[in-house]
């Protein structure tokens, strides 16, 4: 890899460490910063295609909300074997959106359209897929049903929302160790443990992450009757919500 598309935007410490922001630094580095950070980053992904290529339906819209790069809606792209579906990729940093289109690969059956916009103004409808791919967690936790309600109305009977997210433990134990074994994660990915402590700082108020109960049962108080957790490593997990 390029060294200039490695993160190493925590390994200076000269710089003040400032509110994490999904500006140009870090799309170019994303793909590298998500793969060393995020366990089982790239299951979820093939995972994606797996399951748009049996749950997407002829003639209808994916969303891919929170897509930074659009490796998720790449994923659906891939996966898709209904005709005349259209993707929407849904992003609010207009740097994540100007690097995913640098990047794109050749044009797959399933058009992907790139919208920059707020995750939370954007109308849905007539939705048979809809990935949240660890965006949820970085809306503010107020704003979090109204968008999961938004999602239901917005499917089709047979729909699927696809939501990973980064998760809290209530018992404190539990919590400590499933850190721990997150950064003993990164560590062995190459971050060491300044860059670690520098960027859990700028997450801290950006990035909030809730328990798997709190997660279930806003998705059963939005509308969503089956939930399950179909994937776990340490504190990051994946949901299948089913209307
Ligand atoms: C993947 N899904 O590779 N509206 C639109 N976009 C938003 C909003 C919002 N209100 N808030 C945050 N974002 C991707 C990875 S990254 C996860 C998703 C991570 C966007 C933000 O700009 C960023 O691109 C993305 O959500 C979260 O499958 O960095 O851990």
């Amino acid at each position: 890899m390029p060294t200039d598309h490695r993160d190493n935007i925590y390994r200076n410490t000269q710089v003040s460490v400032g509110e994490f922001r999904f500006d140009r630094q870090v799309a170019q580095v994303f793909p590298d910063m998500i793969h060393r950070s995020v366990p089982g980053y790239d299951t979820v992904i093939e995972m994606i295609a797996v399951l748009a290529g049996n749950y997407v339906e002829p003639g209808s819209l994916c969303y891919d909300l929170g897509c930074s790069l659009g490796a998720s809606s790449q994923a659906m792209a891939q996966g898709i074997k209904a005709p005349e579906c259209r993707i929407l990729a849904v992003d609010n940093s207009p740097d994540m959106l100007a690097v995913a289109a640098e990047q794109l690969t050749p044009l797959q059956q399933t058009p992907i359209e790139w919208i920059c916009t707020d995750v939370l103004t954007f109308p849905i409808e007539n939705a048979s897929m809809v990935v949240l791919n660890f965006t949820l967690q970085f809306i503010p936790p107020a704003a979090r049903f109204y968008l999961l309600s938004r999602i239901r109305q917005g499917m089709r009977p047979n729909g699927l929302l696809l939501l990973s997210e980064k998760i809290t433990f209530s018992d404190p134990e539990l919590e400590h160790t499933q850190i721990e074994m997150h950064h003993a994660f990164k560590r062995a990915n190459g971050y060491n443990d300044l860059e670690i402590s520098r960027k859990r700082s700028a997450l801290e108020k950006v990035l909030i992450p809730e328990t798997l109960a709190i997660h279930q049962n806003r998705l059963r108080e939005a509308g969503f009757s089956h939930c399950h957790l179909w994937f776990q490593c340490f504190n990051f997990i994946s949901l299948v919500a089913r209307p």
